[in-house]
């Protein structure tokens, strides 16, 4: 009997969670249509109960739809999200047939049809469905979804279903605590800061409601733009349809066609904002710690990094540099002197990141202040005690966020009782901004943005931030449409103050949380990890996903936050993290150290081999995230990314691609010296032996502690710096490029290159040059194309370093023959071991140098 009754339990607890995760189920479906009309937006579709659809032709291959239930599409139209509104006009027409509509374009084919009302998405060259409704878009007219929803109040739950395809594969999602491949997964987005997650452990910090599906080869996307908590069903539920559904707002979605995803990134950046080129010194390394204090421990951690000879551009100060953690201000006990310690850290090549969280200490003046405009110079440095000016401004201005009651809205964060800026206020975006003038003065480089789910220790679930309102362009909502918003707009207020106050260089910013649309102004970290083997394996499809979700510049705290590490991770971790755009090592207050050196000179060595190799590879890095500034590509790509077509990458997620180049399978568990790769089709140099392999085809590789897999495409050539320790530490006086020419001896690239720090790469001033080395018989040739862009790098010599066995007699450069020379220190060329190298100056002109 007991047995029976927990079967009986079992099923019905099962039948629970799967009921709480059938978002469709009991949902009204959307009446059919019966009439529409034309105007430059797009077609607006009527509905037998009064709904409305309307289908905005953005691009040929970006179609807006958007429907609102039982009513007309509202006049507003809103998103903090879109970086673009004005799009070209579109070539695109109508026609009407007995059951629907077709809308043309030179690319997409949308049929609407009538009753029901279903939207399919035809690819207009072959006609072929690319993605369908599985049954209309629907809305919970009887509140049957009233049990789930955060806050019924809010809004109403609304829902589209897709058919899923037998084959379909999903990606993107933005920052979710799973493998690469979306399918059978179900998730939640609800921005939540939560310490220690694991795989499966969702939602986490960000919410980008953004995914690909990609089905034989060809991919689409769907950008379902509703901050209010939403869900995503990737055929969990059911394998006849995938799901999205959000507890309120509008439905509001934007396909995009490819096939390539490439195309839908490029896209997608274009319509939610493009990542703006971060300075240089953020590809460096970076050191942090909660905390390091007081300043003689920063200046001790960097000359430690100094005599190892490890490089390291950044180091990061935690909430301790605060006064009792009031933003904006600096404990002198601890930092008596910042300017000082700052200027003394730039002279060692290390530039500081302070911690600014959203909490701002709820401390009522006391009755002497009169008015909160009395901020005097270097107020930071003083004492606020008695009188914090910066919640004085806020509350004095009115920029602080309260109930539906008008009662200030007081959260519990690390000063204590605090309180949240309304963010989507203009005014209190310019005044938090402003306020960065408590770091920038003192020569901060970048600003680090903790806690902006935002995090409340009275509740993490939102709970008791239900009726925050926010003035949210004058709709005045709540927290069920703006929590998923407030670290974006917070990103924002940093951005801009920084743009303003600075604005001769790039601001850097990182983040905790964000909304799709982040990368305009925020690069981000994964926040609180485990220092385990799980959580260094769930790093790369995590890396991997946000890269498809429009956020380039990603990276964790290298060797976990939470939790004692060791040598082997910590190598190993830095193993992944060297070729992250963001590689930051970082702890917890009561962790085990984990600096470089903290576990013997053992795997200090092998770490500070990787760093030295990141910093020679800098211009690799830099061009390919110029690529992603410009493009939306990541650098740190999935390989399915490159090889959309490989059935053998659809749900490969424990190898990497940098850009289109290098290929990184790293180890992910103790005790191990090899490891299986999957190496695509075409051929691969192996990195540390040069050895030629073909790919297509799984190998096993030696990957001893010292050694990550690591392999070259053929057909690319790859650009190094001079080794140094810190971003400007030397000039640049020689680019290296290492060639690995392709079966039919070809290879190419380019080259990017600005000033490294200010936004004049905006207006033209960078360098675009592209290489290309073609076989001619037995002879090689190596073409300098003309740069592009107005730039003008130091002096510096270009090395070309060619993989052949060729032992060619000459080498000429635009036909004047070069001098041989004993070593490839001096200008003309020379060969050895399989190698012939050719130096030259640069000249910023085209060139042709043969080698025969
Ligand atoms: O500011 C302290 C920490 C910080 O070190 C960490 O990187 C953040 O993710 N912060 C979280 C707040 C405390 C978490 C327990």
């Amino acid at each position: 009997m007991k047995r029976l009754l927990f079967i009986f339990l079992s099923l019905f607890s099962f039948a629970v969670v799967a009921n709480a995760q059938d978002i469709v189920g009991g949902l009204e479906p959307i009446g059919a249509i019966t009439g529409f009309s034309r105007s430059d937006q797009g077609i607006t579709f009527n509905c037998q109960d009064k709904s409305e659809v309307r289908l905005y032709i953005l691009a040929p291959d970006l179609i807006r739809v958007r429907a609102s239930f039982k009513k007309a599409l509202p006049a507003r139209d809103h998103s903090w999200a879109i970086a673009k509104t004005d799009w070209d006009s579109v070539r695109w027409n109508i026609q009407e047939q007995p059951d629907g509509f077709i809308i043309t374009t030179d690319e997409l084919e949308v049929v609407v049809h009538r009753s029901p009302l279903l939207i399919e998405f035809r690819d207009a060259r072959n006609h072929q469905t690319i993605n369908s409704d599985e049954r209309p878009m629907m809305s919970d007219a009887h509140g049957v979804k009233r049990e789930m929803m955060f806050d019924p109040s809010a809004g109403t739950f609304i829902a589209a279903t897709k058919k899923l395809g037998f084959e379909e594969h999903f990606y993107g999602l933005g920052e979710k605590a799973a493998h690469l491949d979306r399918r059978r997964a179900f998730f939640k987005n609800w921005n939540a800061d939560t310490p220690a997650y694991a795989e499966g452990t969702d939602p986490i910090y960000q919410t980008v409601p953004f995914y690909l599906g990609l089905q034989r080869g060809a991919a689409y996307g769907i950008f379902f733009d509703n901050s209010y908590r939403s869900y995503f069903d990737f055929g969990h539920s059911s394998q006849r349809y995938a799901a999205f559904a959000a507890e309120g707002g509008e439905m509001n979605y934007y396909f995009f066609w490819g096939p390539s995803i490439k195309k839908i990134l490029g896209r997608y950046a274009d319509l939610t904002g493009h990542m703006p080129m971060p300075p240089l010194w953020a590809l460096g390394n970076q050191q942090s710690r909660w905390s390091y204090y007081p300043d003689t421990l920063v200046e001790e951690v960097v000359r430690r990094y100094r005599e190892e000879d490890l490089p390291l551009d950044v180091i990061h100060l935690d909430i301790d540099y605060m006064q009792d953690y009031r933003v904006f201000t600096w404990n002198r006990e601890r930092f008596p002197d910042p300017d000082g310690l700052i200027n003394r850290l730039g002279q060692q090549g290390v530039k500081v990141v302070t911690i600014v969280d959203p909490g701002v200490k709820y401390q009522p003046p006391s009755h002497d202040v009169q008015s909160q405009s009395v901020i005097y110079q270097h107020i930071e440095l003083t004492s606020q005690d008695r009188n914090y000016y910066v919640f004085n401004g806020g509350f004095f201005d009115n920029y602080f966020q309260k109930r539906k009651n008008g009662q200030l809205f007081i959260a519990k964060v690390w000063p204590g009782e605090s309180v949240f800026v309304d963010f989507t206020l203009e005014n209190a975006r310019r005044w938090w901004g402003d306020l960065h003038r408590a770091y920038t003065d003192h020569g901060v480089a970048g600003i680090w943005n903790d806690m902006n789910e935002p995090s409340d220790f009275v509740d993490q679930t939102g709970k008791n931030q239900m009726d925050v309102v926010s003035y949210d362009e004058g709709e005045n909502s709540t927290h069920a449409k703006n929590r998923n918003v407030f670290a974006l707009l917070e990103a924002r207020a940093t951005y801009e103050g920084l743009e303003r106050l600075q604005p001769d260089r790039r601001p850097y910013i990182i983040t905790r949380a964000g909304y799709a649309g982040i990368q305009r102004y925020s690069t981000m970290w994964t926040g609180d990890t485990v220092s385990n083997w799980e959580t260094l394996a769930l790093s790369v499809p995590v890396f991997q996903s946000l890269g498809l979700s429009g956020e380039i510049f990603v990276g964790s705290d290298v060797g976990g936050f939470i939790g004692r590490g060791n040598g082997e991770l910590l190598t190993r971790a830095y193993e992944v993290s060297f070729l992250a755009p963001f590689c930051r090592n970082h702890k917890v207050i009561d962790g085990y150290d984990q600096e470089p050196w903290r576990f013997g000179k053992y795997y200090e060595d092998v770490i500070r081999k990787y760093l030295k190799l990141r910093y020679r590879l800098l211009p690799f890095l830099y061009t390919t995230l110029e690529e992603g500034h410009r493009t939306g590509l990541p650098l740190f790509r999935p390989l399915v990314l490159n090889y959309q077509t490989d059935e053998s990458v659809l749900n490969l997620d424990d190898e990497f691609m940098v850009g289109s180049d290098l290929l990184v399978a790293p180890v992910f568990a103790a005790n191990q010296t090899s490891r299986m790769v999957y190496l695509p089709v075409g051929a691969w140099y192996d990195y540390w032996t040069g050895r030629k392999i073909s790919g297509g085809t799984m190998i096993r590789a030696d990957a001893p502690l010292e050694t990550v897999p690591v392999y070259v495409r053929a057909g690319s050539i790859i650009p190094l710096w001079p080794q140094m320790n810190h971003v400007g530490e030397r000039a640049v006086d020689q680019i290296t490029f290492e060639i690995y020419t392709d079966d039919g001896g070809h290879a190419s690239t380019t080259l990017y290159e600005d000033d490294g720090t200010s936004p004049a790469y905006m207006r033209g001033a960078f360098r675009r040059t592209s290489f290309d080395v073609a076989r001619q018989g037995s002879a090689f040739q190596i073409k300098l194309n003309t740069p592009q862009g107005n730039y003008q790098p130091s002096p510096r010599n270009f090395l070309f370093r060619l993989r052949t066995n060729l032992a060619p007699r000459q080498v000429t450069v635009d036909g004047r023959p070069l001098l041989m020379v004993s070593d490839q220190r001096k200008q003309g060329w020379s060969r050895e071991a399989g190698v012939v190298a050719v130096r030259v100056t640069d000249d910023g002109r085209a060139h042709q140098i043969l080698v025969r």
